[in-house]
């Protein structure tokens, strides 16, 4: 059905506040692509898997401190080091569903004030997702969602400020999902965009860089 053995695989980003539904709406996403008969991955920033990782981890679970630029350089160093398993994988077939990127790098340590500019300078030659999905969910309700788990950044006041900074990094490439509807209408329209996207990377769309 199409699959042809030299067509890549999408590299397609989600995007959105703490509880927004990102983690339920990719693992989601992912059933349905195989389901499909697709190869696709399911990945997630920051993979607290390698040093590096565990580095912003401890720091996200309040075990060390860090100051917001040392913080912010390692997110993105933890992507970096994905880079060329990330290029490869996409290369050779296989659509990467993405739980945060970039975005949340950016958003989040411009919340805290770091410049916005600063903040995107190590981001640049990373891949550019082929689409950004965000959940779009007013800070207040995604409080109300079974409540916080307790992790640096996940407080009302500062999710408020990020949810400003999105704001700020959204362009026309990002896909707007309204992420207060049920799971299910959220779940369909993702489930639309996202086959669209994987048809056109399979028809031969060119990868490319942050930021462009
Ligand atoms: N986060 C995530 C950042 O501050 N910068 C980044 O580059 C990335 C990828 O880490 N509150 C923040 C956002 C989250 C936290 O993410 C952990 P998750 O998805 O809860 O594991």
């Amino acid at each position: 059905n199409g699959h042809k053995s030299d067509s890549r695989g999408a590299l397609i980003v989600l995007e959105g506040l703490d509880r927004s539904g990102k983690t339920s709406q990719s693992s989601r996403l992912i059933s349905y692509l195989e389901g499909l008969g697709h190869s696709v991955e399911s990945w997630r920033f920051p993979d607290r898997n390698t040093g590096v990782g565990q580095m912003i981890s401890s720091y996200l679970t309040n075990k060390s401190q860090l100051d917001d630029h040392a913080i912010h350089l390692l997110f993105s160093a933890n992507r970096w080091e994905k880079r060329s398993l990330m290029e490869a994988k996409l290369r050779s077939g296989t659509t990467l569903i993405v739980d945060r990127y970039s975005f949340s790098g950016v958003a989040f340590s411009s919340a805290k004030g770091l410049d916005m500019e600063w903040c995107k300078a190590p981001e640049m030659g990373l891949l550019a997702p082929d689409m950004v999905l965000y959940l779009d969910i007013p800070p207040e309700k995604a409080a109300e969602r079974g409540g916080y788990g307790g992790e640096r950044y996940e407080q009302l006041e500062f999710q408020r400020k990020v949810a400003h900074s999105y704001q700020l990094l959204h362009d026309a490439s990002w896909k707007s999902i309204d992420a207060s509807l049920p799971m299910e209408d959220v779940e369909k329209k993702l489930k639309e965009m996202v086959l669209d996207c994987v048809t056109t990377c399979q028809k031969g769309k060119a990868l490319s860089n942050l930021w462009s």
